[in-house]
């Protein structure tokens, strides 16, 4: 059944404190609306950022995807804005090692993901165990509070994650109920017949095209709140061919934010 509370009722029984902040975040900024900034370089990353900060709760990242990464030149920016315009991060790492693998690859290495995004991800496919990995990282890392989302399901064509791995996923988001905040997945999980409360998000989203050549598969923004999401995950729709991430900034919050009005009947 389709989650209809309101962000703030929900943000006040939720037991993950980054839970609890999105949710608030999300009323108080009247958004739902997570900017997807797959860019190859530092400036391009930051400018589009700063262009979309005010119509976002949340930034997702791939950071590997960036040429010329420091953590002083993209990150620490990064958080200025993230301060400045009131969003918070999510890096799009998807996890898929055993548990003591995605520990060093959480905290360590270049990126040091743990050190600066309040979200990651994760897959289901090596089990619980990549759970307590990367919570074992968290807690060493830093004392602010992480949230992880399991990948329930995903938006490309052909993708393997349905049925019993779907099934089998949430098993392992139940497993700790405070550091996973929820899933990646295309519809409700199930979470509030249960009595706990995901969090959905949704990539695949798009106003304006069906898919791409690589096999991403759009659908709208009314489409996916109305099944379930709780917040929207955009990327090219916002900026690419040529696109005005202001303009289009506006567009998507404006659409998801008066679907999650009528979802939850305000
Ligand atoms: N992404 C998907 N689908 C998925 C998962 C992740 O598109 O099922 I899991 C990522 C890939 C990209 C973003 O970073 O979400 C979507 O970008 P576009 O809106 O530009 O397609």
């Amino acid at each position: 059944m389709v989650n209809t509370q309101s962000y703030t009722d929900r943000a006040s029984v939720h037991n993950s404190a980054v839970a609890q902040r999105l949710f608030r975040l999300m009323d108080s900024k009247k958004t739902n609306l997570c900017a997807s900034v797959d860019v190859k370089t530092t400036n391009e990353f930051l400018s589009l950022i700063d262009k979309l900060g005010p119509y976002i709760c949340l930034v997702k990242t791939h950071i590997d995807i960036i040429d010329d990464f420091s953590y002083e030149g993209t990150i620490e920016p990064l958080l200025k804005l993230a301060k400045k315009h009131q969003f918070m991060i999510f890096e799009d790492r998807k996890f898929a090692d055993i548990g003591n693998t995605v520990k060093s690859q959480y905290s360590g290495g270049v990126y040091k993901i743990a050190q600066w995004s309040d979200i990651t991800n994760a897959h289901g496919i090596t089990g619980a165990g990549i759970v307590q990995g990367l919570k074992a990282a968290a807690k060493e890392t830093t004392d602010e509070p992480r949230g992880l989302l399991m990948l329930a399901e995903l938006s490309s064509k052909g993708s393997l994650a349905y049925g019993e791995y779907t099934d089998k996923t949430i098993e392992i988001a139940k497993t700790d109920k405070e550091f996973v905040i929820g899933f990646i997945a295309q519809r409700d999980m199930g979470g509030s017949e249960e009595g706990f409360d995901w969090i959905v998000m949704t990539p695949g989203v798009g106003l304006d095209d069906k898919g791409d050549a690589l096999g991403q598969q759009y659908r709208t923004v009314d489409e996916v709140v109305s099944t379930g999401t709780d917040i929207i995950i955009v990327g090219r729709g916002l900026f690419g061919n040529g696109r005005d991430p202001e303009v289009e900034g506006k567009r998507y919050r404006d659409a998801g934010w008066n679907a999650y009005l009528k979802k939850t009947g305000q």
